[in-house]
């Protein structure tokens, strides 16, 4: 992937070139599909459109903690339990990975977390419906993270270095988070009437927002056409989408197997609800907002704490003082 770009000293040497020099050497990576470094020159959009997605990310895996989060105490066995705070946990370091990847373009955490919590930055519409039944916590396993496993594979080829090696971990994650939610609802599927007819609700109820978190259709996306040639997205919101539709083949009135577009087509999305719950409107955005800003805000001791311990490290020498 790296060919034959020299890390030890392209940051020495691009401080030297002109900024027509640099934006040169900048186009020529992305065209050798090279990574781009935090260290070497960028456009100020390739860093602010990269900083807005991988914000955006970030913020939906810590915001996607909570419809999950919801089944904990109530899961059917102490083993689904177990392994539910485990995958809860894992979107807890997914949004670290994402927050220090967004850091090395000069943004402060503290700052996109003050964005999130003011509604200025989003964080994925599919966070935004309910976890009505344990069924749910199946669905968003098998549904949700196979959709984000589409979406996410490409962007380990992403042209900006620590979002693409990020993405590497969380997809190896991801893939054991998609084979959780396919054994629950796998178990469900062979139990009970009631259990099978919970398994069908809950998939219903999540497939149409799996298939919306892919994002507007191509005419409709604002940023495609610009993170296509920068190499940040590798595929339009409509293929990955599509894919997923192919991979899932989920009964749908109308999917059916078109043969000479070689794939299945698929029944209206509803466009709408997508910019509904986007702005700020969806069943659960209100709950999921106030939920985030008081876990922050209950979380300021432990920040003050780490702050405090950190403080104390770099000045060994008090420590000495006070012994003495
Ligand atoms: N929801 O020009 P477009 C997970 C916004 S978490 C909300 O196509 P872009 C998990 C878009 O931001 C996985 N907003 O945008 C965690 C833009 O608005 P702004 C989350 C959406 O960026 C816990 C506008 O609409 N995955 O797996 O080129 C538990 C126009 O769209 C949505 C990621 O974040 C949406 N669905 O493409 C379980 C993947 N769609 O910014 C599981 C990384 C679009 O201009 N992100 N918008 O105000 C991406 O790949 C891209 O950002 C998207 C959108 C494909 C989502």
């Amino acid at each position: 992937m790296y060919g034959n770009y020299d890390t030890a000293t392209a940051g020495a040497s691009l401080g030297e070139n002109a900024p027509e020099d640099a934006e040169q050497r900048f186009d020529q990576l992305i065209a050798a599909e090279q990574r781009i470094e935090p260290r070497d020159w960028m456009p100020d959009a390739y860093r602010k459109t990269l900083i807005r997605q991988i914000a955006q990310h970030a913020h939906s895996e810590i915001i996607g903690m909570q419809p999950e989060g919801n089944w904990i105490t109530r899961a059917p066995s102490l083993r689904r339990k177990a392994i539910l705070i485990a995958k809860v946990q894992d979107e807890a370091g997914h949004g670290l990975y994402l927050y220090s990847a967004a850091e090395t373009l000069g943004v402060d955490r503290e700052e996109l977390l003050d964005l999130l919590h003011t509604g200025r930055q989003k964080y994925s519409s599919i966070f935004n419906y309910p976890t009505l039944t344990w069924a749910d916590v199946g669905a968003i396993g098998w549904l949700v993270d196979g959709a984000a496993i589409m979406n996410q594979v490409p962007l380990c080829r992403c042209s900006y270095g620590p979002y693409a090696r990020a993405m590497v971990r969380i997809c190896k994650e991801e893939s054991f988070h998609q084979r959780q939610g396919f054994e629950i609802l796998h178990t469900l599927s062979h139990g009970t009437p009631g259990q099978k007819a919970m398994a069908q609700d809950a998939v219903n109820r999540y497939w149409w927002p799996s298939l919306m978190m892919f994002g507007p259709p191509d005419e409709a996306s604002a940023h495609s056409a610009q993170s296509t040639a920068w190499g940040i997205k590798r595929f339009g919101n409509d293929e990955l989408r599509q894919r997923f539709v192919d991979m899932t083949v989920l009964p749908d009135a109308d999917l059916r197997w078109n043969p000479e577009r070689g794939h299945h087509d698929f029944g209206a999305i509803d466009w709408d609800e997508l910019a509904r719950v986007i702005r700020g409107d969806g069943p659960c955005n209100a709950e999921r907002m106030r939920r985030r800003r008081q876990a922050h805000e209950d979380g300021a001791w432990v920040r003050e704490a780490a702050q405090a311990y950190a403080d104390r490290r770099a000045r060994p020498d008090l420590d000495r003082v006070r012994a003495s």
